[in-house]
C-alpha cells in the first residue's frame, strides 16, 4: 500500500510542504489543472508537477482524474478526437512516472452535494446530501466549488436535455466504446485506470449514470477484460447508498486485481435513504467499518495506492470543500493505522 495525499497543485493552500510531514505519507495524487477536457496537457506542465512533487521527497504516480470530454459520454460526433486526447494524456502521464489514472462517466457533473457547510454536533462542518433538497433546488443555477469543471447555464441546460433523452444504455455503450480505445494504450503502457463510482450512487436530475453499483462495476469489467480496466474503489461514494456491502466489494475486486486505487472515508446516513453525511474517517463516527473494509483489501492482496478523502472543515481551517488539510491528515495517519494492524494480523509486511 502506498499512502498518499490529494495536492491540488501550486495554488493549494495545503502545500507539499505540509503534506511532506503528514505521517507515512509517500506522494502525492493530482493533476494539470486548467486545460479544458479533451485537451492534449502540456509535457513541461506534467514534468512540472512531477519535479514540484519529488522536490518535496513525494512521488507523483497518480492521476485524478484526466476528464472525460462530454461529447465522448454523450457519445458525439467528434467523440474520436477526444478521446485520441484522453490517450495521449495517458501516454504522457505515464512516461512521466505515472502508474494509475482516476477518471469518472458521471455525466455533467462530478460529485454531487447540497450543503458544503453541515454543522455537526462538535462545532466541525461537513459536506451532505439530501436527495429532497436536490429536488427542490433550480439545477440551472447549481455551481460547486470543488469540482474541477463548471458550465454557463445555457451550456448546462443543454447538456441536461441531451442527457435527459439518452438511455442507461447507450451512456454504457458510450463508456465501453471509450475503454476500448483507451485500454489498449494502457496496457501498452502499463497504467492501471480506475473508474471512480458515481457520487450519489444513483440517477439524479433525471439523467442515467452507470457506475453506481456492483451490478454496473462486474458488467464495465466484463466488456473490457484487461486489468487495466479497474476500480478506484471510493468507500464513500459507493457508500452513500445504504445497499451496498463495501467490504464485500473491496473482498471480491482487490482479489481480482481490480483496484489499483482507493479512496477511504467515511459518510453516514441519518435517516436510512437517500441523505448522507460525510463524518470523519474512523468507523465509530460514520456508518462504515473501515476496519473492515481495510482487512478485506489487505486478505485480498490489494497492493495499490490509497488516499484519504474528503474531509470535515476543523479547528477554523479555510478550506477548498472536502480538501483541508487537517481533517485529511487525521484520516491519513487513522488509515495508516488500519493498514499497519491489518499487515501484522494477517502476516503481511507492515
Ligand atoms: C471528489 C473526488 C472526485 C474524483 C473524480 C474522479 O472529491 O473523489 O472528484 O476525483 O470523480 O474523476
Amino acid at each position: 500500500m502506498k499512502l498518499l495525499f490529494r495536492w491540488y497543485g501550486e495554488k493549494d493552500p495545503v502545500t507539499l510542504k505540509k503534506i511532506r510531514q503528514i505521517p507515512c505519507v509517500t506522494g502525492v495524487v493530482t493533476a494539470v489543472y486548467g486545460v479544458p477536457a479533451g485537451e492534449i496537457w502540456p509535457e513541461k506542465s506534467i514534468l512540472a508537477l512531477k519535479r514540484a512533487a519529488e522536490a518535496e521527497g513525494l512521488t507523483f504516480e497518480v492521476v485524478e482524474s484526466i476528464p472525460v470530454h462530454e461529447d465522448i459520454k454523450l457519445g458525439a460526433q467528434g467523440r474520436d478526437k477526444y478521446i485520441s486526447a484522453f490517450c495521449e494524456n495517458v501516454r504522457r502521464v505515464a512516461r512521466a512516472g505515472v502508474r494509475c489514472v482516476t477518471y469518472n462517466f458521471m455525466p455533467v457533473f462530478d460529485w454531487l452535494r447540497t450543503d458544503l457547510n453541515h454543522m455537526n454536533a462538535d462545532g466541525s462542518s461537513s459536506l451532505s446530501f439530501s436527495q429532497s433538497d436536490l429536488d427542490a433546488l433550480d439545477p440551472s443555477a447549481l455551481r460547486l466549488p470543488g469540482w474541477d469543471e463548471s458550465y454557463a447555464p445555457d451550456e448546462l441546460k443543454a447538456l441536461l436535455d441531451a442527457y435527459r433523452e439518452m438511455s442507461r444504455e447507450k451512456l454504457f455503450g458510450n463508456l465501453v466504446y471509450f475503454l476500448e480505445k483507451v485500454i489498449p494504450v494502457c496496457d501498452e503502457t502499463n497504467v492501471a485506470l480506475g473508474v471512480h463510482p458515481d457520487d450519489p450512487p444513483w440517477k439524479v436530475l433525471g439523467i442515467p449514470r452507470v457506475v453506481s453499483t456492483e451490478e454496473d462495476i462486474d458488467r464495465i469489467f466484463d466488456a473490457v477484460p484487461s486489468k487495466n480496466n479497474g476500480l478506484t474503489l471510493c468507500t464513500g461514494s459507493l457508500g452513500s447508498s445504504p445497499e451496498g456491502d463495501i467490504a464485500r466489494m473491496a473482498a471480491k475486486y482487490a482479489s481480482q486485481g481490480r483496484v489499483p486505487f482507493a479512496h477511504l472515508r467515511n459518510v453516514s446516513h441519518p435517516d436510512g435513504g437517500k441523505t448522507f453525511r460525510e463524518t470523519a474517517h474512523p468507523s465509530p463516527c460514520g456508518s462504515l467499518d473501515m476496519a473492515k473494509i481495510v482487512l478485506s483489501l489487505v486478505k485480498n492482496g490489494f497492493d495499490g495506492y490509497v488516499r484519504p478523502d474528503h474531509g470535515r472543515k476543523i479547528w477554523d481551517e479555510e478550506a477548498r470543500p472536502g480538501y483541508g488539510l487537517y481533517d485529511r491528515a487525521l484520516g491519513a495517519a487513522y488509515i495508516n493505522g488500519l493498514f499497519e494492524m491489518a499487515k501484522k494480523t494477517t502476516g503481511g509486511r507492515p
